[in-house]
């Protein structure tokens, strides 16, 4: 009954979101550290406005994000304390080969991880690691145009290699790419594709996506050459549409759109493009490369779980007549039966349960999730306490939705992760104020604050949730 005796309850993080220490250690530039807080945020991480470097005026939030580069032992320590089985956190790839197209990785980088995973081997908490969370070297960036090239698979080739080499034994769960379907919303923080006046953005982007569904096969099977004990999963920005209505339309409208999204596992899961997806590129003439060599790895080095985000489902409708919600890049019809976030995304928590039961019987492979909460602003008191009852409550209702998938309904479930279990910088809008953690970091929108940490409520009540296995809520 309940959750398996094994099940893996912690939190999850992104290296450009949490480290900071952006030239430090012998990292260079990325993709991510060029994303400003404010109102060009979008057009950046769209990639319609092209950034290459730092300009004036604006301010970045993942320079320095909450320092975790300089303060990791501290907040694994919190992360013990709470009784974490398995910390998830990604490979700042800039650190490991700095410009992407490196002869020799960087061994300070390579020293940082180590002695992260290390660290949470300490207190056996397991490492998730995230082989790139959006990460993309600029310089490849400029050379290449980003994953919109292929000589890009050779690069992720040489860094997935350095890493299974060097952390074999250590790590047993690897995720190739972070959301791999964000690169529908935000190329150029998914990927660093940006475009240029005329170009076919579409065509750019399934280019680009082949190249990473090939790169994430071709990690699948270096790392069963390398370490075959360990498991590898993809990753998705899930949450079911429904549709607004039983009309029919709006019924086909939601099966296209999520079809948009489990696309990408639909590849990585059976290992073949599906025909749903093949007519629509060929209607479009939008249809990738694809070589025999290509399709021949696809089919042998399918994944060995799923994972995913889960934040809140979203509604479909036919045609776009009606005012969308931007809110969570992915768009979405207000649904009249749901409340909202302070950053309006919906709050659905059998959603979840619809989401888990969804990919399970598409897919019948264990599942992950590797996100999951609530992004709010906290008042802290002069001792950086915050009373999060609200933050308690969300995610005692995921839970409780996510106890019922496995124990009602079946769904095969390795262990759950929660977004950001000590508040760092968002990725959608890059302020500190949207907070998800457990544990509270004083610091601002523009970088002012002591980056002190200190527990929220919810930390001793997540603490108590893993203690008991779930059956505390
Ligand atoms: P934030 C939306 C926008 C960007 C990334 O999001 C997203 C989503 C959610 O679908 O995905 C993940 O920070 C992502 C994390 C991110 C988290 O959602 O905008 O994997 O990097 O921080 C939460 O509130």
């Amino acid at each position: 009954m309940g959750f398996r005796k094994d099940f893996l309850w912690g939190g999850a993080t992104a290296a450009n979101q949490i480290e900071g220490a952006y030239n430090e250690g012998g990292r260079a530039l990325a993709n991510v550290d060029l994303c400003p807080i404010g109102i060009n945020r979008f057009a950046v991480i769209s990639g319609r406005k092209k950034v290459l470097e730092f300009e004036e005026g604006e301010f970045y939030p993942a320079k320095n994000s909450i320092d975790h580069y300089h303060r990791y032992k501290e907040d694994i320590a919190l992360f013990a304390e709470m009784g974490f089985k398995v910390y998830r956190f990604s490979i700042a790839w800039t650190r490991i080969y700095p410009n992407g197209d490196d002869e020799i990785p960087n061994e300070e980088g390579l020293k940082f991880y180590e002695n992260l995973i290390n660290e949470c081997l300490k207190y056996n908490i397991e490492p998730l690691v995230t082989i790139t969370h959006f990460d993309f070297p600029i310089n490849l960036a400029k050379k290449y145009g980003g994953w919109r090239n292929r000589k890009i698979i050779e690069f992720y080739e040489r860094l997935v290699k350095t890493l299974f080499i060097r952390f074999n034994g250590k790590v047993k769960y690897w995720l190739t790419f972070n959301e791999i379907n964000v690169i529908l919303v935000a190329p150029f923080m998914g990927a660093g594709l940006y475009f240029e006046e005329g170009e076919n953005i579409e065509k750019i982007q399934y280019q680009a996506i082949h190249h990473e569904l090939v790169a994430s096969a071709k990690a699948t099977k270096i790392l069963r050459e390398i370490d075959s004990d360990a498991k590898i999963g993809c990753m998705l920005a899930a949450g079911s549409y429904y549709p607004l209505t039983p009309k029919p339309e709006d019924v086909f409208a939601a099966i296209e759109e999520n079809r948009k999204s489990y696309f990408f596992v639909d590849v990585q899961s059976r290992g073949y493009y599906p025909r749903y997806k093949l007519k629509e590129l060929e209607r479009k003439n939008i249809l990738p490369e694809i070589t025999e060599e290509d399709k021949k790895l696809l089919f042998e080095n399918t994944v060995d779980f799923i994972s995913f985000s889960y934040y809140s489902s979203k509604v479909a409708k036919y045609k776009n007549d009606i005012e969308l919600k931007n809110s969570n890049l992915f768009s979405t019809v207000k649904n009249p039966y749901l409340k909202y976030t302070d950053w309006d995304w919906a709050i659905d928590p059998l959603g979840f349960r619809i989401t888990l039961n969804e990919i399970y019987d598409r897919y019948q492979k264990p599942l992950f999730v590797v996100e999951n909460g609530l992004g709010a602003i906290d008042v802290p008191d002069e001792n950086g306490y915050v009373d999060d009852d609200y933050r308690i409550d969300y995610l005692r209702q995921h839970i409780k939705n996510m106890k019922d998938a496995v124990e009602l309904d079946g769904v095969d479930l390795l262990g759950y992760t929660t977004w950001g279990p000590i508040d760092l910088v968002s990725a959608g809008t890059g302020e500190m104020k949207k907070r998800y953690g457990f544990i509270y970091v004083d610091r601002d929108n523009y970088g002012n604050g002591t980056l002190k940490r200190s527990k929220k409520k919810s930390f001793n009540w997540y603490k108590n949730v893993i203690l008991s296995n779930g059956e505390y809520l």
